[in-house]
């Protein structure tokens, strides 16, 4: 039997003030991509999925399609599935349709939104599944209670290299969190994009349509219709730039003139050429990313890529 009901562990908007204050007050000017989000943000991320340039998404279905038979019998029969980001329904849906009906599935999102209209949409698809919606920020410890996982084994599920919008750090806590929720016979299924051609990577953040654009701009949109700012977005360019030094695309939002915006009641200036650093999305090799993951607890059991070695989708056990 299905159900849809919420469990709302969302944020507080006055957390994207105090972020967005704090950041805008450091230099160089920064702010946590987790705010790319909201709804409108996540829909363009949506559509950035479906893009020629971006790799990442076809990738990885590639991935799940052809090996989702192992994933299914490395994950096992009686799961509990908490997907982490509950991103792309398709990704969702070939791996609950080869692990052939999960007991439970969780998926927990910062959108609520963008999470309960997934969360039905699914629902119509798989009426056989419980379907448990979590309004969470991933990055803080959130609980699931004993009594809807009813035993099942719990395998974190965490897709589309999102690990990647992560410092080494916060990596490290967020899979140290993930192991925490899923105890010592839990699983994690996850993304990981792998290093490749700086001129593929930059083509994949900085699309010929312009999407990417309007999704790192989106950011000052949301600025200006929740807390009051004022950004002439024009006046802000989109830029993707790879970091060799850190094997990561940044994405920046760069002044394209000196100007004074107003968040929140106080002022900030920019001048032109400065930028706010709106997202970092690392990419590792295999042994970089073994190597953050036995840090935080976790083993790498089995590895599968695509045609291109673009992309891997690890299974890993604590
Ligand atoms: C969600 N995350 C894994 C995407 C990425 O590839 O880092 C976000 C994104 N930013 C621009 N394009 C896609």
């Amino acid at each position: 039997m299905s159900q849809i009901a919420l469990m709302d562990c969302a944020p507080r908007s006055s957390d994207f003030r105090h972020d967005l204050l704090a950041g805008l007050s450091q230099s160089p000017k920064t702010l946590p991509c987790k705010y790319l989000y909201d709804e409108r943000g996540s829909q363009l991320f949506e559509l950035i999925c479906e893009l020629e340039e971006y790799y990442p998404t076809r990738a990885e279905i590639s991935i799940l399609q052809n090996y989702g038979a192992e994933i299914a019998e490395a994950l096992g029969s009686d799961c509990a599935v908490i997907e982490y980001g509950s991103g792309s329904g398709l990704k969702t849906e070939i791996l609950l349709e080869h692990l052939h009906a999960p007991n439970v599935y969780f998926p927990v999102d910062i959108s609520r939104e963008h999470l309960c209209s997934s969360a039905a949409a699914l629902e119509e698809k798989c009426p056989d599944i419980d379907i448990v919606p979590v309004c969470a920020d991933f990055t803080r410890d959130f609980e699931l209670p004993d009594s809807l996982v009813n035993g099942s084994r719990r395998a974190a599920y965490f897709s589309g290299s999102t690990i990647g919008n992560f410092e080494v750090d916060e990596s490290i806590e967020i899979l140290q969190g993930m192991a925490r929720l899923c105890g010592r016979d839990g699983c994690l299924l996850i993304g990981v994009d792998l290093q490749k051609d700086p001129a593929v990577l930059e083509a994949a953040y900085d699309d010929s349509e312009g999407v990417t654009r309007q999704f790192n701009q989106n950011l000052l949109h949301r600025a200006n219709a929740e807390l009051d700012a004022d950004f002439d977005v024009e006046q802000f360019q989109h830029r993707a730039i790879y970091n060799p030094q850190h094997a990561r695309i940044e994405m920046h939002l760069e002044s394209s003139c000196d100007q004074q915006v107003t968040v929140a009641g106080q002022k900030i200036n920019f001048a032109a050429g400065e930028t706010i650093h709106t997202e970092n999305s690392h990419k590792h090799t295999l042994e970089s990313f073994a190597n953050i993951a036995a840090r935080a607890g976790w083993q790498v059991k089995t590895v599968w890529t695509d045609d291109r070695q673009y992309f891997s989708v690890q299974y890993l056990t604590v």
